[in-house]
């Protein structure tokens, strides 16, 4: 595991160079939450009652905002104002995976005009670097605010059975990662990459943030070949932030269901970094 797994999310807020980062430490640590629920619903009513209802328990709402049948800027407008009120960070999971002149202007303009308003994104990193060049260039040249805060994860591996996302693309995704630290804030993965065998070296300050799917209490799979795992063993192997889906929302009682996750998350990296909470 990476070194600093083993620090707590306040140390690393006060020492991470990306200020999307510290934001997200810092979030962490003001809500006692790791928790990313994905609100994979398909209106703007059902995500926006569900941002509200879930609010207090999750540190970032993850969306899949094509999925929406009624995407709109009303869609927007009561997102950011929810992750105001509660103090969560938004994360469109778009994965990204074109030529950088595609990923620009999907990332930036077009219908979703996803750069206006999600701090995190993600992308495959089969296109080879330049995917990571292009939507780096992009977020660079946004006017401030937008510009301040955006941040990348690589999606290095993923939950579902038979991934391709293994070997020498989860090594070139660290490679990449460490190339760009300025804008990637780490990976979608199963676990902390810091032991694969990158060609580029790891810096000092070097503190990639794992974002870990496929996150579920009651479940081990589903019928389309994702694979769950529990808050305990994806904290355990690394992950920063665990991410539920219908583990939360499809709960007979979801805001119960955040509050397990959360409490379960929270115990699990407390016991991470030694109690030092
Ligand atoms: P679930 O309902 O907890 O299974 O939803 C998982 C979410 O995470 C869903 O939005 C997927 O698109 C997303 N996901 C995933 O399940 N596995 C992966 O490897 C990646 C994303 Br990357």
């Amino acid at each position: 595991m990476s070194s600093k797994s083993q620090l707590t999310y306040g140390a690393r807020a006060s020492t991470h160079p990306n200020p999307l980062a510290r934001k997200l430490f810092q979030v962490a640590e003001a809500k006692k939450s790791n928790v990313t629920v994905s609100a994979d619903v398909t209106s703007t009513k059902e995500l926006l009652d569900l941002a509200d209802q879930l609010g207090p328990y999750i540190a970032v709402i993850k969306t899949h905002i094509d999925i929406l049948t009624d995407f709109g800027p009303q869609t927007i407008a009561g997102l950011q104002a929810l992750a105001q009120k509660h103090n969560f960070l938004i994360f469109e999971d778009r994965k990204f995976i074109d030529i950088g002149n595609t990923v620009q202007k999907q990332y930036h303009g077009g219908t979703l005009r996803i750069s206006e308003w999600a701090h995190i994104i993600n992308c495959s990193i089969l296109p080879g670097e330049g995917i990571v060049e292009a939507l780096a260039q992009t977020a660079q040249a946004m006017d401030f605010p937008y510009g301040a805060d955006r941040g990348l994860l690589i999606l290095a591996e993923m939950t579902s059975k038979g991934s391709l996302a293994t070997g020498p693309y989860t090594a070139a995704s660290v490679d990449y990662a460490r190339k760009y630290p300025s804008f990637v804030l780490g990976f979608v993965s199963t676990r902390s990459l810091g032991e694969v065998p990158a060609t580029v070296a790891a810096s000092a300050d070097e503190d990639f943030v794992v974002f870990t799917t496929g996150v579920n209490l009651s479940s081990t799979g589903d019928k389309l070949g994702q694979q769950y795992q529990t808050p305990q063993s994806a904290v355990g192997r690394g992950a920063d932030f665990i991410i539920a889906g219908r583990g939360i929302y499809a709960a007979p009682d979801p805001q119960e269901a955040a509050r397990q996750y959360q409490q379960q998350g929270w115990e699990a990296y407390v016991a991470r970094v030694g109690g030092a909470q």
